[in-house]
């Protein structure tokens, strides 16, 4: 399966991140089975109140479907988890492991990806050889509230002007303002509540990349 980067590959506009707790009663293989047949080609596993052998046995289920839909399956935090389901990639934190040192454990041919809300932390992941990063939190969110207040535009502006990497904005990014990121040079957005706790995910993806790329033909900024 080729690899699939945010913001560098067809269908990769949309990064989709589970959270159980907001998906509405529904479980993860449900909300992915949703996400993926409306075309997301990205999709991390995200779950903050599970122990590990439940994030595992989850992982390996969605490591199937994303498989199936030639789609890119990242595990957030936990790369034993990742090595263990056969994850295309793992995302971490600055409070996670550092990305230098989940290399040396998950080899090359694994994707790293890495939060980061300012130029040192990008300018860092990239020395430490990070895939792509991540940007934000964009805007404050309550999925998340101790990523803190949001970046602003200025630091999404930077990253454009500075990083070569592949990069994708979190936080807080809606329908609404989706487009406002893809005006500033965003190809690629990781969104959590806004997909999964709509009712209807598949009409909300396609929402979404509506508003989004009817931003990217918009006047640049
Ligand atoms: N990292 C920064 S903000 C955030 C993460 C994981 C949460 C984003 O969630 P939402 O619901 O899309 O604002
Ligand atoms: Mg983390």
């Amino acid at each position: 399966m080729p690899i699939i980067l945010p913001g560098q590959t067809p269908g990769a506009d949309i990064y989709a991140i589970t959270d159980s707790d907001l998906s509405l009663g529904r479980s993860n293989e449900e909300v992915a089975r949703a996400l993926l047949s409306a075309g997301v080609t990205i999709l991390q596993y995200r779950e903050k109140h599970k122990d590990k052998g439940a994030k595992l046995a989850e992982c390996r289920v969605l490591r199937e479907m994303t498989r199936a839909a030639g789609a890119c399956f990242i595990v957030n935090d936990d790369v034993d988890v990742a090595l263990l389901c056969e994850a295309d990639g793992v995302h971490v934190g600055q409070s996670d492991l550092p990305a230098r040192d989940v290399r040396r454990l998950v080899g090359s041919g694994m994707i790293i990806g890495v939060s980061t809300k300012n130029p040192e932390q990008a300018l860092q992941a990239v020395a430490d050889g990070a895939d792509y990063i991540g940007v934000g939190p964009i805007c404050a969110t309550a999925t998340k509230p101790d990523a803190g207040p949001g970046v602003t535009l200025s630091y999404l502006d930077w990253v454009v002007a500075n990083i070569q990497l592949p990069f994708v904005a979190i936080g807080g990014i809606k329908r609404t303002n989706i487009g406002e990121l893809a005006r500033h040079g965003c190809k690629s957005c990781a969104l959590i509540s806004e997909l999964v706790s709509a009712p209807d995910i598949a009409a909300r993806v396609a929402e979404v990349r509506h508003a989004m790329h009817a931003g990217q033909d918009g006047p640049a900024r």
